[in-house]
């Protein structure tokens, strides 16, 4: 009975999933929350509290912490760990950890003290920058100047200079504080960084997650001399290597055969980053099918049979675990802003289903809306657009079931406009993130994309999909395990025909409503 574990640190939690390949069992799925598990981290969401809004970092002690606290929850519910196979993982994509010269002997944690006291001698920087971090516009443009501008940079590393890329912010550490970043040795992803601990090894990085920093020549999948010099000095030799997702890096650390039980035959493979675990988890690794994560911010995701980019720019390439490339695109105004129309209209989530399904029709009777509560990425809005066309009734926000399916039609339209890129429309959407168990919101989205939408079974696809990631490793095909562990809820969503023309028209009154502000 081999067993595969999948781990995936994110961003307020760290989860673990055991599968038993031969039973087509999940044995055990366990999460341990940074903010209530690890409150003296002071992290209540995974982030240290900054006055700049624009500054998110992290710990990342906390997140080796959570390591240790995982297992220990593993022995307390008896799971035997001796029976892992292969180890593989999923990160918050983005975020880095420095490192100094300490880190390749710290690394092999031969010491008797936890995972975080063995570590702490070996940061040169206390403080991870993540995703969520936008402070870093200046260094944007600076990469973008001495890179070539912002073409090129999409040419080279598949998307233009973004904020929370972990080049820019590698040059802003540089700038602000170069002598700790002269102390720095290695800089590693989060992936990297978990997977250096899982080996007891300086592990690489993957190209899924490596393709998310504007430092990696997607087309040769070799660090670009241009963006590594156009980011920050002697930057190469800070960074670890780059190979395939999945491959083999070492066994297991002792720190875990001797303190966890693990197998001393138990193999690590390369950790990737969340979007990438993802797209296998949800069994969407072949061109067709598209994922759309409803969370705090939405995300389209979709494995690509060629690396095409973005011309306007807001879209991404990064490397698809199971082989090629995918797509992603991030929403920041996805789960927000749906609230912030819950609470203006003091409606539970039952209502805003029923204001869709029952109250109100396909194309709004003409009432549509601009939903940038929050100043967005995709299309960028330099600040909040929230604006109202159309009737009376609607514009001067007394008509709440039109104003929920406006907001909803917006962001399905929006998202549709903004992947058109990518020139593969999707015939079927897999659907994950809280919002995607509201059959109304779903029903908008499979009218305006004119595709079935599919449910994933089991949650946490990024775990799971670095479990199914260690299985392939260890030699099961993926066809046989997405087929055992993908599994869809047979309740799709499917496209109303008779709807497709009146959205295409909404399509072009939406792009002109979004051009009039800009
Ligand atoms: C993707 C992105 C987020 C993070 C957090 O570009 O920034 O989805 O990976 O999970």
């Amino acid at each position: 009975m081999p067993h595969f574990l999948g781990l995936d640190s994110s961003t307020q939690s760290l989860s673990a999933m055991i599968l038993d390949t031969d039973s087509n069992e999940i044995i055990w799925d366990h999460t341990i929350n940074y903010g209530s598990d690890l409150a003296e981290f002071n992290s209540p969401n995974g982030f240290l509290h900054n006055d700049d809004p624009l500054v998110k970092c992290s710990d990342p002690l906390m997140w080796l912490a959570a390591i240790d606290r995982l297992f220990e929850a593993a022995k307390t519910a008896s799971i035997d760990l001796s029976l892992i196979e292969g180890i593989c993982g999923s990160g918050q994509q983005h975020g880095s950890v420095y490192l100094n010269e300490a880190f390749f002997e710290g690394i092999s944690l031969d010491g008797p003290e936890t995972l975080a006291e063995q570590m702490r001698p070996c940061l040169s920087r206390h403080e991870a920058p993540i995703w969520m971090d936008s402070s870093t516009s200046v260094e944007c443009q600076e990469i973008s100047t001495a890179a070539g501008g912002d073409e090129r940079l999409v040419e080279i590393s598949g998307s233009r200079a973004i904020e929370r890329f972990t080049g820019p912010q590698i040059r802003k550490f540089y700038k602000n504080n170069a002598k700790a970043y002269d102390d720095t040795r290695r800089i590693h992803l989060v992936s990297s960084f978990i997977c250096s601990i899982m080996s007891g090894t300086d592990a690489s990085i993957d190209f899924g997650d490596g393709a998310g920093m504007n430092l990696l020549d997607i087309a040769e999948g070799q660090w670009s001399d241009t963006l590594v010099e156009a980011t920050a000095p002697d930057l190469k030799e800070k960074l670890p290597t780059v190979v395939n997702s999945g491959s083999l890096v070492s066994t297991v650390s002792t720190y875990f055969v001797e303190n966890y039980g693990f197998n001393s035959h138990c193999e690590v493979y390369t950790f990737s980053g969340d979007n990438p675990c993802s797209l296998v988890g949800m069994g969407a690794s072949t061109p067709g099918t598209a994922v759309i994560s409803m969370g705090t911010s939405d995300t389209f995701f979709a494995a690509m049979s060629r690396p095409v980019t973005d011309p306007q720019g807001y879209g991404h390439v990064f490397g698809n675990p199971a082989g090629g490339f995918m797509s992603l695109i991030a929403f920041k105004n996805g789960s927000l802003a749906r609230e912030k129309v819950l609470e203006k209209f003091d409606l539970s989530w039952a209502q805003f289903e029923t204001a869709i399904l029952s109250d109100t029709a396909a194309g709004n009777s003409g009432n549509m809306m601009l939903p940038f509560y929050e100043p967005e990425i995709t299309p960028n809005t330099q600040t909040a657009r929230v604006e109202l066309h159309g009737d009376a009734a609607f514009t001067n926000w007394e008509n709440a079931s039109a104003t929920v399916r406006a907001i909803v039609e917006a962001q399905a339209l929006n998202i549709k406009i903004h992947s058109a890129w990518i020139g593969e429309t999707p015939t079927t959407i897999r659907v994950t993130g809280g919002a995607s168990q509201n059959d109304g919101i779903l029903q908008i989205f499979a009218d305006v994309f004119q595709a079935e939408l599919q449910r994933l079974a089991i949650g946490n696809s990024a775990a799971l999909g670095a479990a199914l990631m260690a299985a392939n490793a260890n030699g099961a095909a993926w066809t046989e395990l997405i087929a055992q562990f993908s599994k869809t809820d047979p309740a799709t969503i499917k496209p109303n025909p008779t709807n497709k023309e009146l959205y295409q028209e909404m399509e072009k009154r939406f792009k002109q409503f979004i051009s009039e502000g800009s």
